[in-house]
C-alpha cells in the first residue's frame, strides 16, 4: 500500500504538533505504524492523501451515524454558512434543536449547548456541585468523560478510594473530590456512598462504556445506580456523548428505560461539527448563568452551522427509519461474521449493541468489566488493525475504542469486512 504522502505529511506534522496530531488516539501509538492523513470521506468510505480507500468504522469516533458527507447535512451546513458562520447572538437553529432534544429526552427539560463533550461534562459536574452544595463525585473505572482535570483520575489502590491524577498536570487537589469505583459493581457504589455520607454531589457514568472497549452494563446495574441515587439525594449524570441518538432517538435512557438527572451529549448532535451539550431537570438547569450562580459560557456555543448540521442529522435519523436500518445492519454483520467468529473462537470475540461493536483478543465468551478488557491482547489488536488497513478497512486505531456502523454502510461493505477480518485473523493468530 502506497502511503508516501501520509508519511511526508507526518514528518512535517510531528515538528508542528505534539505527536503530529490534534488528539492523541489518532497518532496510532497503541496500534503501531504512522497515522494516515485523510483527504475525503463519503458515505462509509475514507480516502487518504495517497488515494487509498477504506471502509471506515471509526466514523470520526461516533458522530457520523449517517456516514461521511451526508448530502442533506452538507446542504444544511452550506446553506447556513451562506448567511454567516457565527453571530454571537441567539439564533433560530438553537431553539429548533433544543426542542428536538427535549422531545427525544424527556429528562432534558432545559439544555445548554457547548463545543465539545469535555466541555459538556465539565459544566455538568460544576452544575451538580453548585446545585447540591456538595463536592465529591463518583466516576467509574472503565468510563471516560473527556479531559477535564477532575475527570482525568485513575482508581487509587483498593476498591473504592479517592482517585489519583491520571495525567501530569492534574493536581492532587483536583483529583481529591473524585471517587472511583469499578463499573458494573453496584455493591462498590453503595459502599462508597455509605462511606462518604452526604458529601457526594453526583454519580457520573457512561451508560454503555465505550472508551475502554465496550463494557455492556450488567442487567439491573443502571436501575440499581438510579435507585441508590434517589435514596441518597445524589444526582445521576449520564454521559451520553456516544450513546445519545446512537442507541435510540432518546439514547441509553430510552434504550434501558432509566432516566438521568443531567445528561451530557456530543458527537451525533453536531452532525460532525464541534458540538457538546448538557441538560436535565429545569430546577437544576435554572442554576446556570444567567439564571443562576453557576457560571458557564462559550464564544461559539450554539454555532449556527453546527446547530443546522445537528438539526438535519436528528431529523433525517427519524425520517429515514435509521434505527431499524442500523439494527438490521448490525444483525447482518453478526450473521456474516458468525462462521469467522466460530473459526477463531477462544482467541477472538465480537460484542455488539445496536450499531456499536467491539473486537477483543480474549479467550472469554463475554467481556463485562474493565479488568477483563485489560486482559485482552492489545499487541495482537495492533497487528490485526494493520492487517485490516492493508485490506482496506479502517478500524479505530486502538483496542480500547469501539467501531460504529452508519446508515451509509452496505451489505457489500460488511461482506468485504468479514473477509478481511478472517484473513487478518488467520495471519495474526497463525
Ligand atoms: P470530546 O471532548 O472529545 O468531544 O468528548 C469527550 C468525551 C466525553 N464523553 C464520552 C463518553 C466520550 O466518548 C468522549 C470522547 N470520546 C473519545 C473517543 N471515544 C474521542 C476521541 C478522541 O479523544 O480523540
Amino acid at each position: 500500500m502506497n502511503i508516501e504522502k501520509s508519511k511526508e505529511l507526518y514528518s512535517k506534522a510531528i515538528r508542528l504538533m505534539p505527536g503530529g496530531v490534534n488528539s492523541p488516539v489518532r497518532a496510532f501509538r497503541s496500534v503501531g505504524g504512522e497515522p494516515l492523513f485523510m483527504k475525503q470521506g463519503r458515505g462509509s468510505r475514507l480516502v487518504d492523501v495517497d488515494d487509498n480507500e477504506y471502509i471506515d468504522y471509526c466514523m470520526s469516533w461516533g458522530p457520523l451515524i449517517l456516514g461521511h458527507a451526508d448530502s442533506d447535512v452538507i446542504k444544511a451546513i452550506t446553506g447556513a454558512a451562506a448567511n454567516g458562520t457565527s453571530f454571537g447572538t441567539p439564533n433560530p437553529f438553537e431553539v429548533t434543536i433544543a426542542g428536538m432534544v427535549a422531545k427525544r429526552f424527556p429528562s432534558i427539560e432545559k439544555i445548554r449547548f457547548v463545543n465539545s463533550g469535555t466541555e459538556a461534562v465539565m459544566s455538568a459536574i460544576r452544575l451538580a456541585r453548585g446545585f447540591t452544595g456538595k463536592n465529591r463525585i463518583i466516576k467509574f473505572d472503565g468510563c471516560y468523560h473527556g479531559h477535564a482535570d477532575h475527570l482525568l483520575v485513575a482508581a487509587g489502590s483498593g476498591l473504592a478510594t479517592f482517585g489519583t491524577p491520571d495525567s501530569a498536570g492534574v493536581t492532587p487537589g483536583n483529583a481529591a473530590d473524585t471517587l472511583i469505583v469499578p463499573f458494573n459493581d453496584l455493591e462498590a457504589v453503595a459502599e462508597t456512598v455509605e462511606k462518604n455520607g452526604d458529601t457526594i454531589a453526583a454519580v457520573i457514568l457512561e451508560p454503555l462504556p465505550c472508551n475502554y472497549s465496550m463494557i455492556p452494563p450488567a442487567d439491573g446495574f443502571l436501575r440499581g445506580v438510579r435507585e441508590l441515587c434517589d435514596r441518597k439525594g445524589i444526582l445521576l449524570i449520564f454521559d451520553e456523548v456516544i450513546t445519545g441518538f446512537r442507541l435510540a432517538p432518546g439514547g441509553a435512557q430510552e434504550y434501558y428505560g432509566v432516566a438521568a438527572d443531567l445528561t451530557t451529549l456530543g458527537k451525533i448532535i453536531g452532525g460532525g461539527l464541534p458540538v457538546g451539550a448538557y441538560g436535565g431537570r429545569a430546577d437544576i438547569m435554572s442554576m446556570i448563568a444567567p439564571d443562576g450562580p453557576v457560571y458557564q459560557a462559550g464564544t461559539l456555543s450554539g454555532n449556527p452551522l453546527a446547530m443546522a448540521a445537528g438539526i438535519t442529522t436528528l431529523e433525517k435519523l427519524d425520517r429515514t427509519g435509521a434505527y431499524m436500518k442500523l439494527k438490521k445492519l448490525s444483525d447482518e454483520f453478526a450473521g456474516i461474521l458468525a462462521p469467522v467468529l466460530k473459526k477463531h473462537e477462544g482467541r477472538f470475540l465480537l460484542q455488539r449493541l445496536e450499531s456499536v461493536f467491539a473486537f477483543y483478543f480474549t479467550g472469554r465468551k463475554e467481556v463485562s468489566s474493565l479488568a477483563q478488557v485489560k486482559e485482552c491482547d492489545m499487541k495482537l489488536f495492533g497487528r490485526f488493525h494493520a492487517g485490516m488497513l492493508s485490506r482496506g478497512i479502517y478500524l479505530s486505531p486502538s483496542g480500547y475504542e469501539v467501531g460504529f456502523l452508519s446508515t451509509a454502510h452496505s451489505s457489500a461493505d460488511l461482506e468485504k469486512t468479514a473477509a478481511a477480518i478472517d484473513e487478518s485473523l488467520r495471519a495474526v493468530l497463525a
